[in-house]
C-alpha cells in the first residue's frame, strides 16, 4: 500500500523544502534554449509550465492524418480506446461510439510515429529532464478528439505504474487552436503542493486507487474541487494554438471543462512521463534502454511496451517522420 509518508519521502528534488533551483541551473554547462531557472521557479510554484509555439506543426499534421486515417479504417488496426469510462478495442467500436464525445485513443504512438515524436518535443523533454534529473520517458498517452468533460482529477492515483510514485508529470499538445466552446482543459495553479492539496484517502490510508478501493473517482473529485475553493485558487482555462504546449505535475488539479457547441472538436494529445529510473521494468523489451524504442530524441525515450509486436502501422511511418537519437 502506497501511503502519504511515502509520497513525501519519495517527491522529487524541486518539491522538497530545500529545493536550491539557483544551484541546479548554475552548475550546468549547456544551455537550455529557454529560460530554464524560470520555468522551474515556475513549475515549483504553479505545478506547470507553458512552452509557446514551439510543436513542430508538421508532425502536428502528420498526427491528424493519422488520426482521420485511424477514423476512417479503425477495422484494421489494433488499439485499445476508452468510451464512457469502458476499455475497447478500436475495431469492436460501433460508428455511434467512435463519434461520441469523450473517446480517447490510449497509447495511439505506439502505431503513430508523429504521435511518439511529438511526445519527445524539444522543450518538454529537456525541461522534464531537469524536473527529474533523469531521462523523462513517455509511459502513455492519450488522443482526445472531442472534450473529455472529465471532471476534476489528478493524475498520480490512476497513472503509478512507475516507482516511485510521485515521477510523474504530462504534457497537452493542442493538435488545432482550441475554441472556448469546445470544451477546454482547465488547471488549478499551485494545486499540486501538498499544503493545498491534502491526500485523498481511497480506504486504510492508501492514496492510489487499487481494486479493492473504498472511495469512488468522484469522492476524489468532490474532495479536490472542496481542497481549491477553501485554498482561493481559480482554475485558467487553458485555449492554446496550434505549436504550444502545456506540461503539469503529477499532482495537480485539472478537468475538461463543458463542452459548451458540441459541433467543435477539440484534437489533443497528451503524454504521461515518468524518469527512465522509475519507468516500469516490466513494460520494458529486454534490449532497453539502448534498443526497444519507439523513439529516443532530444534525451528522452518513447519504449516499445513488452507486450506488443509489429503492429499495423498509421501513414506517418512512412511520411520521414521516423526520428532518430539524438
Ligand atoms: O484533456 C482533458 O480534457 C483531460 C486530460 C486529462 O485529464 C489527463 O490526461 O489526465
Amino acid at each position: 500500500m502506497y501511503r502519504q509518508e511515502d509520497w513525501l519521502r519519495d517527491r522529487l528534488w524541486i518539491d522538497r523544502p530545500d529545493a536550491d533551483i539557483d544551484a541546479h541551473v548554475d552548475q550546468l554547462s549547456d544551455s537550455a534554449g529557454f529560460d530554464l531557472r524560470e520555468a522551474l521557479v515556475q513549475w515549483r510554484r504553479d505545478g506547470i509550465v507553458l512552452f509557446r509555439d514551439v510543436v513542430d506543426h508538421a508532425l502536428i499534421d502528420a498526427l491528424k492524418n493519422d488520426i482521420e486515417h485511424l477514423r476512417a479504417h479503425y477495422r484494421d488496426f489494433d488499439l485499445l480506446v476508452e468510451t464512457s469510462g469502458v476499455q475497447k478495442h478500436i475495431l469492436d467500436l460501433t460508428e455511434e461510439e467512435l463519434n461520441s464525445p469523450g473517446l480517447k485513443f490510449n497509447s495511439i504512438h505506439t502505431i503513430s510515429r508523429a504521435a511518439a515524436r511529438l511526445s519527445l518535443t524539444r522543450e518538454v523533454s529537456v525541461f522534464l529532464s531537469h524536473v527529474f534529473r533523469d531521462a523523462p520517458c513517455s509511459m502513455q498517452s492519450l488522443t482526445f478528439y472531442k472534450g473529455s468533460q472529465q471532471p476534476i482529477h489528478v493524475d498520480y492515483p490512476y497513472v503509478r505504474c512507475q516507482t516511485p510514485v510521485p515521477h510523474l508529470a504530462a504534457s497537452w499538445i493542442p493538435l488545432e487552436d482550441i475554441h472556448p466552446d469546445s470544451g477546454p482543459l482547465a488547471y488549478y495553479p499551485g494545486s499540486h503542493r501538498e499544503d493545498i492539496s491534502g491526500f485523498f484517502d481511497w480506504g486504510d490510508g492508501s492514496i492510489l486507487l487499487e481494486s479493492d478501493s473504498q472511495r469512488s473517482p468522484m469522492e476524489l473529485s468532490e474532495y479536490l474541487a472542496e481542497r481549491v475553493r477553501q485554498s482561493g485558487i481559480q482554475s485558467q482555462v487553458y485555449c492554446p494554438k496550434k505549436g504550444d504546449v502545456l506540461v503539469w505535475h503529477g499532482n495537480l488539479s485539472h478537468e475538461g471543462t463543458a463542452i459548451r457547441n458540441p459541433d467543435l472538436t477539440r484534437k489533443s494529445y497528451v503524454t504521461h512521463y515518468t524518469s527512465l529510473g522509475a519507468y516500469p521494468k516490466a513494460h520494458l523489451k529486454p534490449s532497453a534502454p539502448e534498443g526497444g524504442w519507439i523513439a529516443h530524441e532530444n534525451g528522452g525515450y518513447v519504449f516499445e511496451y513488452s507486450w506488443l509486436n509489429d503492429l499495423n502501422q498509421l501513414p506517418s511511418i512512412e511520411a520521414g517522420h521516423e526520428g532518430a537519437a539524438r
